[in-house]
């Protein structure tokens, strides 16, 4: 009889171990509780010190992942057995979201500081009332340039990167669409083109630019471009300010052409286990005094209006950062272009990724 309260304590004891080690597995990528705040995000886009003041205001122990394009993050969230709380899409992708049924409604009522974002940037396509999605960041692609490094070159046109003076002096962001958008746009044709033939005549385009290339890469294009290992880069707006900040010898501009303006803005994914502290986190973020500490330490340009008015002027007053209606309204936001279209960029653009190799 002992014997069999023995087997009886060891087989109830193993299978709890065993429930426990399940769960707590399946949680390991991006653990949430309601004492901890799984955030994922891109990379060297927050000021670390303020996760550290939202965890000591809050009791809140943030977790903190990474990603370096809204393709590779869909595509995690997508796949479940994640528990991230917030995420930072961009435009596109949240329209590509909702649709995948992969988004949280969010809680206005929980969000008071969301009066401080510029109307300007509430309710846009992609998320009419902003039913799912807070500014975070927006931008624009331009092109980053060192004046010393190119010569008499002056840049006006995308097409300026193919003049031959630039062989090996070109570094590009690892991003499928600004990259094809690059070769669209230097077509005249527009970077949500879904034709096959402009597709294609995009990619070739981008081929002959492939002496010129020196590498495709993700946030170090920051600190190369400000080491002055190459002349010119295919950026981010937001990283311009960055590396300008770092080297005030170079300049950005946003070809005549056209080019992308873009949204990054703050999610609740489905599979999100802190709701509550989730909705206490993109609060904080929107705090005014908190966005302007952010939008100073990572270099990108705020969408709150309170914030706006505590940058240095010398910040606030950059239409190379801020620029005003009439350059925004000649720019083209990406559309959702649906899996298919987005696989098929994807595929064009490792093809010439592969090419450059
Ligand atoms: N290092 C932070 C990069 C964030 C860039 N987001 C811009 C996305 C444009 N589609």
């Amino acid at each position: 009889m002992t014997q069999l309260v023995r087997m009886f304590v060891i087989v109830f004891v193993v299978s709890f171990g065993l429930i426990y080690l399940t769960s707590y597995l399946n949680d390991s990528e991006g653990y949430s509780g309601s004492n901890t705040l799984t955030i994922y995000n891109w990379g060297d886009y927050v000021d670390p010190e303020l996760l550290d003041r939202f965890e000591d205001e809050t009791g809140i122990k943030v977790i903190y992942q990474t990603f370096d394009s809204n393709e590779a993050m869909m595509t995690k969230i997508g796949q479940g057995g994640t528990t991230f709380d917030v995420s930072i899409p961009s435009e596109y992708a949240i329209s590509k979201m909702k649709e995948d049924g992969l988004l949280l409604k969010l809680d206005h009522s929980k969000l008071p500081n969301l009066k401080y974002i510029d109307p300007r940037f509430m309710n846009l396509s992609f998320d009419p009332d902003n039913a799912y999605s807070i500014p975070y960041f927006w931008g624009t692609v331009g092109i980053v340039f060192n004046p010393e490094l190119v010569g008499d070159l002056t840049f006006s046109s995308w097409n300026d990167l193919w003049d031959k003076s630039l062989r090996n002096q070109i570094l590009l962001l690892d991003g499928a669409r600004e990259v094809m958008g690059m070769g669209l746009n230097s077509l005249g044709y527009s970077l949500n083109d879904t034709e096959e033939a402009h597709l294609q005549e995009a990619k070739a385009k981008l081929l002959q630019m492939t002496p010129n290339v020196k590498a495709i890469v993700g946030d170090e294009i920051k600190m190369l471009l400000a080491n002055e290992e190459a002349a010119v880069g295919l950026v981010w707006s937001g990283d311009a300010s960055e590396i300008m900040d770092e080297n005030d010898k170079l300049d950005y501009i946003v070809p005549e052409e056209g080019s992308n303006l873009w949204f990054d803005n703050m999610v609740i994914p489905k599979t999100a286990k802190n709701i509550e502290g989730a909705h206490q986190f993109i609060n904080f973020m929107l705090d005014p005094e908190v966005a302007a500490q952010n939008a100073e330490y990572v270099g990108y340009s705020t969408p709150n209006e309170a914030a706006l008015a505590l940058l240095p002027e010398e910040i606030a007053s950059d239409e190379r950062f801020y620029p005003d209606e009439e350059l925004t309204e000649r720019l083209e936001v990406y559309d959702n272009l649906g899996k298919r279209m987005l696989a098929h960029y994807n595929e064009l653009f490792l093809e010439f990724k592969m090419h450059k190799k």
